[in-house]
């Protein structure tokens, strides 16, 4: 799963929120572990379920979990996060705590009820939580008419629920940054929830299995007008004299050599199936008091 044209979201919310924060991503906010410093080799680990994968082979390979970076375990069943992120809130607050939690939903996902659900517990219990809808116009091959934004928008919908929203370019990474501030403190202040929309455009397939080409035309991306973020960021640096082409180039160059050495890394340890977490470990770390029947089951297999 990429995150290609939709990476100023998770990086600017990753650096106003804290690692104290419960950040409930999707697969689609790698950027939010990358931003903090979450090894590569350690995310390669889990893809390729190797000896050293953080997860054990327990999930998907892109459904990372770092309770340190603030990243809850991601759910393959869309939509859970959001109810969970109320739920942390509400907790932190019933704490006295001022930790806040943000999560993020699909377009095509806020179609389910746990969306809904979530708004209703936000608003009622004025949870300290940031919910944002990753608006990128497609699920799957499903265009994000077909979740209802086409009769109104995504941010909208908050309305008839009693939160606050906001409807953000999210491939302007500063807008994105300013709208998050102020959610932030909104939720630290103790003044509820915040729902924002984050208007974008997913540039990649779905997934590696994906064929986009089959349901849009192949140049949507490009003649997206909101354009690359990445490259609108950098252009409004260089105008600002904070940055330079030669810099990004370095930058570039610099961020592909991380990834190289993190594969190699990640790759010494095995790719699939070359290695594989031990098989004593399936047994372990689910329950306090194992159960009698998974003591028999790890007899039967021998470890
Ligand atoms: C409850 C549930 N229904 C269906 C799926 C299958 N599924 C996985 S991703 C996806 C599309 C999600 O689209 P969207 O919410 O817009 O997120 P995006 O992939 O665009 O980031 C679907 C239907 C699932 N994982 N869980
Ligand atoms: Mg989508």
């Amino acid at each position: 799963m990429k995150c290609t044209g939709e990476e100023a979201i998770a990086v600017a919310q990753g650096m106003i929120l804290s690692r104290e924060d419960m950040g409930f991503p999707t697969y689609r906010q790698q950027g939010l572990l990358i931003a903090r410093g979450y090894p590569l080799a350690t995310m390669m680990n889990q893809i390729y379920s190797n000896a050293e994968d953080p997860i054990k082979g327990r999930q998907l390979p892109i459904m990372y979990s770092a309770k340190d970076y603030g990243f809850f375990t991601i759910s393959g069943n869309l939509g859970t996060q959001v109810p969970q992120a109320v739920g942390w809130a509400m907790a932190s607050a019933y704490k006295g705590d001022d930790k806040i939690a943000i999560s993020w939903i699909g377009d095509g996902a806020t179609a389910e009820g746990d969306f809904h659900n979530a708004l209703t517990f936000a608003s009622v219990y004025r949870a300290p939580v940031i919910l944002n809808v990753v608006n990128n116009q497609w699920a799957i091959s499903s265009f994000m008419g077909i979740a209802g934004g086409l009769d109104t928008t995504f941010a909208a919908k908050a309305i008839g629920y009693g939160l606050p929203a906001l409807r953000v370019d999210g491939n302007d990474f500063l807008a994105v940054w300013a709208a998050t501030q102020w959610a932030e403190e909104r939720a630290r202040t103790n003044q509820g929830a915040t729902v924002i929309e984050l208007f974008t455009y997913r540039g990649a397939p779905h997934s590696t299995s994906d064929d986009p080409s089959r349901y849009r035309p192949g140049d949507e991306a490009e003649k997206w007008p909101l354009g690359d973020p990445i490259e609108r960021l950098k252009q409004h640096l260089i105008v600002l004299g904070e940055w330079s082409d030669d810099q990004q180039v370095e930058a570039e160059k610099d961020a592909v050599e991380q990834v190289r050495a993190a594969g190699k890394e990640s790759e010494a340890i095995g790719t699939l199936g070359q290695s594989r977490p031990s098989v004593k470990t399936m047994f372990e770390e689910v329950y306090a008091t194992e159960d009698w029947r998974l003591i028999e089951q790890r007899r039967e297999v021998g470890v």
